[in-house]
Formats: structure tokens, sequence, C-alpha cells
């Protein structure tokens, strides 16, 4: 029996769609710039918010209740059989773990590997008989209080160790399940106070720990890509990985901006001060765009609030970022979204993902219709005509005397012209 019985599975039901579970724009099959819509979103499921959590805030615990809620090996496969049975009935491609959502946590570092081994293991054979895939793994470097300090970046080299090691189980564990990258999310690699810290060693720590990751992918062959996750605080104070810039930062100084892309959360572009849009044209820009966590947060408080997104506009304008940088390669579009503590039922569980691929489907469909009809590129194109003559391409490459000179002789006098934002937003109106 399945917690889940009763629910069909979602289909495409078109526009008109008034019930709460029918699929009004995510049509898998239809074709958008030449792609499948399944195949340009690639969508997954986040094990931690929709199987781990328990509905708890900082003023209350558990809330739900769930049948695999416990701290077993049953427990975890039945979270397992019911994690796989929302995939089929949302006809979801990918899902996303951490170590500490799949397996029961161990008294020893032996016992959590062979915990993760054996649960690998119990899904691999659930992906292979349902066609599901795995878009990423990563370690739980947080939650337990050995990591209270931070991971990688712990003053006490055994809790870096520790993690180091972790790592290693969780890459092993991704690569057996055929997962397209693994990411590293810096859970509590930040500071509370400088008064402890020293900054400049946690970074050295920091750095080397991703060069060993990266040399570990190399070692075993993992095809996929390794993916930074910015977030500018919260567990911390002050987390190091703040923003896309930051994070691009800090892999130039460590040699790795060819080897490490970027995953972005839309939450964490918003505490970060950007928009989601921001974030991931600076990812382009600096060519390590890799993968999104979708969500929406809250923009009145200051914390990570994961809600499932709702907004068209904002899905729209930050699928077009993602088609300008060429679309997903290993990427998706990974649901880092939970449900508000009172939705206790499993009805709102699959409601919330179908809502959220909804309108990521109508972001996408928009963004597709933007791009190809050119409105909006042809103006951007315009705006920067000048830079495409030949004067202007050499410009760059001339001494501050050559121009200063040139700039008497021609006597030049720059005329303003207008930036038409308003325009501009009228026109993406006009596809939302
Ligand atoms: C937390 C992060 C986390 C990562 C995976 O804010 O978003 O869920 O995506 O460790
Ligand atoms: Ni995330
Ligand atoms: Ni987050």
């Amino acid at each position: 029996m399945s917690y889940f019985d009763g629910i069909d599975p979602v289909k495409f039901t078109g526009t008109d769609t008034t019930t709460d579970l029918g699929f009004r724009h995510y049509n898998p099959d239809e074709t958008v710039m030449g792609k499948r819509m399944e195949d340009h979103l690639r969508f997954s499921c986040a094990w931690w918010h929709s199987f781990a959590w328990e509905g708890g805030d900082p003023f209350g615990g558990r809330t739900f209740d769930r049948p695999w809620f416990g701290n077993d090996m049953a427990a975890a496969k039945l979270k397992a059989d019911n994690a796989f049975d929302l995939f089929r009935i949302l006809g979801l491609p990918y899902f996303c773990w951490h170590d500490a959502d799949i397996r029961p946590d161990g008294d020893s570092f032996a016992e959590n590997a062979r915990n993760l081994a054996e649960i690998a293991d119990y899904i691999g054979e659930k992906m292979e008989s349902s066609g599901m895939k795995c878009l990423w793994g990563t370690a739980n470097l947080f939650s337990h209080r050995r990591f209270m300090s931070g991971a990688a970046t712990n003053p006490d080299p055994e809790v870096y160790a520790w993690s180091a090691a972790t790592v290693k189980t969780c890459m092993d564990a991704t690569m057996k399940m055929g997962g397209e990258n693994y990411v590293l999310w810096g859970g509590r690699e930040g500071y509370e106070t400088l008064l402890n810290t020293d900054l400049g060693q946690e970074a050295e720590q920091a750095g080397a720990f991703l060069n060993r990751v990266v040399e570990y992918k190399h070692k075993i062959g993992f095809k996929g890509a390794i993916l930074i996750e910015p977030k500018p605080q919260e567990p911390t104070k002050h987390q190091y990985d703040y923003d896309v810039a930051t994070v691009y930062g800090f892999l130039k100084r460590f040699g790795l901006e060819k080897e490490v892309q970027v995953n972005i959360e839309q939450g964490h572009a918003i505490l970060a001060g950007h928009s989601f849009e921001h974030e991931l044209a600076m990812a382009a820009s600096l060519g390590i765009f890799g993968s999104i966590d979708m969500n929406r947060n809250d923009y009145q408080s200051g914390w990570d609030t994961d809600q499932f997104p709702d907004n068209p506009r904002e899905a729209a304008l930050a699928y077009y970022e993602v088609l300008k940088a060429g679309g997903f390669k290993t990427g998706g579009t990974n649901f880092d979204a939970k449900l508000r503590r009172q939705s206790l039922d499993p009805v709102d569980l699959v409601a919330a993902h179908v809502g959220g691929m909804d309108v990521c489907a109508r972001g996408l469909k928009a963004a597709a219709a933007m791009l190809s009809d050119g409105a909006l590129e042809d103006a951007r194109a315009e705006r920067y005509a000048g830079w495409a003559t030949e004067e202007g391409k050499a410009l760059l490459g001339r001494s501050l005397d050559d121009i200063h000179d040139q700039v008497i002789e021609s006597d030049i006098r720059p005329e303003p012209r207008s930036g038409r934002q308003e325009i501009l937003e009228n026109i993406v109106s006009r596809y939302i």
C-alpha cells in the first residue's frame, strides 16, 4: 500500500483545466524550440523536502505524519518506495538526494557508509524498473552536530577528514546511480563571528577540499559536472559561497573555474540581494552555468523559505536566461521546494509539484517565444551596435593617450539614447 494511493497519474489537460491535479501547461512531449518540453526542463524532485522534512520550524516540531519516518533501513526503503510512487504520479524524470535523506544515520562513519551503499543499491533497482534518473547527489555536511562549525572549513581537522570521506562515499553512490551532476552546497561553510574565525585558513581548506573532489571525479571517471550552490547566509551569518560572482572568484583563486560550475537557487539569489535572472546571466557570462534549484523566496522574510514557484513572469525571465545560455546540458530544474507545515495531506505534495511544474512550463514557453520572436534581442543588439563596428572593436585595444588624441581630433559629442526600459517590460508582459 502506498501513501499516495487513490491519486492518479497527473496528465496534461490543457489551459481549461479546473481540477487541482491536471497540467495546464506542462506537456512533456510538446516541442518548444525543436526540443521536447521534458528534455528542456529536466524536472527533479528533492528527497529532503518531499520525503525527509517533517514540517518543523524554530517554534515547533513535526507536523507531518508519514509512514516512512524512522531511523532504520526498513523506514529508508519504505521512504524510497513512496518516493518512486510520487515520481510516477507526477511523471518526473529525475530526483536529487543528500546521503542523510536516503539512509538511516549510523553510530560510526563505517555504518553510515554501509547504509548508504545498501540504500543506493535498493534505489538503483527501482531506477532500473522505473526509468527514473538521478540529477545529482550530495552530502549532508550540516545537520549533525559534528558539523556545527563547518565541514571542509571546520577548525578541527578531524571534521575535515570525516567530511572528505563522506563526500567520497556520496560521489561513489552518485556515480553508481548514473547521476548527471554532483553538488556541493556549503551548508555551514561560513562563520557566526569573526572573533573566533580565521578567514584565510578556512579559505585554504575549502580550496584544497574542492581540488580533492575534482581530482576524485577524474580518478573514478565520473562524467557529470561538479556544481557549487551559492547562498549568502543561513544557516551561518555569513556563507563563503555568497553568490555566483563570489564563487567564481573562489574558483579562479584555486584554479578550478574550468572544472566546476554553479547550481543556482532562486531563493538564494533573492537572499543575496539579486534577482534569479541576474545570477543566471552572471553564471552564463562567466561560463559556469550548470543547473538550477527552482523555488520561490518570500520577499519580506530574511531567510530561505523554499516555497514552490508560482510566479510566471519570474519563471519566464529565468528560463529566458537558461535558453540564452544554450539550455541545460547536465543540469535541470530541481524543485528545492517544500510544503508549508500546515499542508498535511498526500495530495498537497502532489499539487505543489503540479503547480511548480506548470509555472515552469509556462515560463519556458513564454521565454522560447520571446527569444524566437527576437523583440528583446533585436533591441539589445541595436543598443550595443556601436561595439559591433570595426572602430568599436578596436577601441578596447587602444591606449588611453591614443584615445585621448583621437577624441580631441574628431571632437566627439556622445548623445544619450533612451534605454527604453518600459517598452521592453511591456514586451515581456505580452508573452506572459
Ligand atoms: C539549502 C540548499 C540545499 C542544497 C543541497 O539552502 O538549498 O537544499 O540545495 O544541499
Ligand atoms: Ni538548494
Ligand atoms: Ni536553499
